[in-house]
């Protein structure tokens, strides 16, 4: 056995069954050696963000890391934005980078580089391995990080010869402990609660699934408190029966305006709320200065029990009423194809289970909050903000929930970043209906001008935010990449394509012209 069938033999004993590659030279004999055990899955993706995306998404969905496998140096950074976004959604994810032989790493040849100051900052956890022999246990200490408490991006650099050379056989792989919750924490956020007038609950990570949630709205039910999420949620589960929670805008004026009367937030499995960016005369923190802030659990412990527990010591009784179910709204027949008549259909169209991967940027906000009606369904966010995750983490949801419907909502520019995934899509024949928001522009960079007062951009901005000339072809796109692909410019169009699209089985792709 060579390191890297005893690498393979190893995630395999872990339970990893999935790779997602982009793979070179370097990574030959690890390519080799997927087929040396039965059941491990190899996925190509025509570029390194689609891959890494790809495990973004089947980490989301499953708790588990797949395996990424990039070509050196310049492969891993090609992947950097989707990890960024990984690290933001605290996804388990083992990337295997390979690398120059031992002895070649001082010729510095063309594809030599600093592999590990690439993968230090979206990687929990980083190793460059440095014999056959160690390389079963560095990949088990690789999944071991990654599948945490706390889950993580691991990074394993792999020296072409190490993967070549001869191994004694795969390692164990031994887990984590949960730490377990405060206690005195549980009673200062219970203390915080009763004190405040108007508190409410910034839910984030794991405390957004459907425990987290029916825990929060006991807490609700006994305190008044509002239930609040993240503004791009790692994994929201949400729709009708399940408890509704309002998501902080993205815009600071909006945000601090909807904080404004807050005066206590207890935080679980988020942040203390901050901008997205700093403007020149807009603070960077979101809620008020007076309010107090706690929080029930610290990475790595359990937030669902926290807020169980927070539950418990608030004497709130063990289910909270159901409240009232939101009410879908209706849907116009024809007329313009705006982002309110799109959510309203998005929304009446979507089955049961979906998993939504939502990065339809301005085109979203409707949808999203049309969709609390909706039938039960995940949504998966745009946790780290590096446009170009949808269409990827589309692939990964699929391939981690076969037995689920997922739709991407997917923005024109955004797409254009990572749109080799439709060929994966294809490839792989997974379940995904793709809906381009197509505008033809960077819409929201257009209003960050006008927010910046510039009310006649010239034409250098124009140009730096529009999409057209040409027009680009989305349902061309598509279909050359091997996409059932339709263009719709109208809510009778969009009407009459959406429920065929979603009904196939198998990949489609709807160019919404909005
Ligand atoms: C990796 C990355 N590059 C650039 C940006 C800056 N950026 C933010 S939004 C945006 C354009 C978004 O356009 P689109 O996806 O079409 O959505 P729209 O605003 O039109 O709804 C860009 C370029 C980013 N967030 N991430
Ligand atoms: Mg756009």
């Amino acid at each position: 056995m060579n390191g890297a069938e005893a690498l393979m033999h190893t995630a395999r004993t872990a339970g990893i069954d999935v790779c997602f590659a982009n793979p070179g030279t370097t990574e030959m004999p690890l390519v080799a050696a997927l087929d040396s055990v039965p059941g491990l899955r190899g996925i190509l993706g025509l570029f390194e963000g689609v891959c890494t995306g790809a495990a973004d998404g089947y980490g989301r969905m499953t708790d588990r890391p797949a395996m990424t496998l990039l070509h050196l140096g310049p492969g891993f950074a090609n992947g950097i934005a989707n990890l960024h976004n990984a690290r933001r959604a605290r996804s388990p994810i083992v990337n295997l980078v390979g690398d120059h032989t031992r002895s070649h790493v001082e010729f510095d040849a063309p594809l030599t580089s600093d592999i590990v100051s690439l993968a230090r900052p979206v990687s929990g956890w980083v190793r460059s391995n440095r014999a056959a022999d160690d390389l079963a246990v560095d990949f088990a200490a690789a999944a071991r990080a990654a599948l945490g408490p706390p889950r993580q991006v691991a990074t394993l650099i792999i020296p072409a010869d190490c993967q070549w050379g001869k191994a004694d056989g795969p390692a164990e792989i031994r887990r984590n402990a949960a730490a377990p919750v405060d206690t005195a924490r549980i009673l200062a956020a219970s203390d915080e609660l009763r004190r405040a007038e108007h508190p409410a609950l910034l839910l984030g990570g794991t405390a957004l699934r459907e425990p987290g949630l029916r825990a929060a709205a006991r807490v609700a039910a006994a305190t008044g408190a509002r239930l609040l999420s993240e503004t791009f949620p790692a994994r929201l589960e949400r729709g009708t029966g399940l408890p509704r929670v309002e998501r902080l805008p993205y815009f600071p004026e909006q945000a601090i305006e909807f904080l404004a009367s807050i005066d206590a937030i207890v935080l679980a499995g988020a942040r203390e709320p901050v901008a997205f960016f700093g403007y020149p005369d807009t603070a960077s923190r979101l809620a008020p200065a007076t309010a107090a802030i706690a929080s029930v659990a610290e990475r790595g412990e359990d937030v669902a029990v926290a807020l169980e527990n927070l539950a418990n010591a608030l004497d709130a009784p063990p289910t909270a009423p159901p409240g009232a179910d939101a009410v879908l709204p209706g849907a116009p027949a024809a007329g313009p194809l705006e982002p309110q008549a799109l959510g309203a259909l998005l929304a009446r169209s979507q089955p049961a289970g979906a998993i939504v991967v939502d990065e339809g940027a301005t085109t979203s906000l409707p949808y999203t909050l049309a969709a609390d009606a909706a039938p039960p369904h995940t949504v998966l966010g745009l946790t780290g903000g590096a446009i170009g995750q949808a269409l990827p983490v589309a692939v990964g949801a699929a391939v981690a929930c076969p037995d689920r419907k997922v739709i991407a909502l997917q923005a024109d520019g955004g797409g254009l970043y990572t749109l080799q995934a439709l060929w994966t899509l294809a490839r792989e024949g997974l379940d995904v209906t793709v809906l381009i928001c197509s505008n033809r522009r960077y819409r929201i960079l257009q209003i960050e001008l006008a927010r910046a007062g510039i009310a006649e951009p010239g034409p250098n901005a124009q140009s730096l935010t529009d999409l057209s000339r040409p027009d680009i072809d989305w349902a061309g796109l598509g279909s050359s990449l091997g996409v059932p692909s339709r263009r719709v410019e109208s809510v009778a169009e969009l009407a009459r394509e959406l429920a065929p699209a979603i009904a196939a089985p198998g990949p489609r792709l709807i160019e919404m012209v909005v």
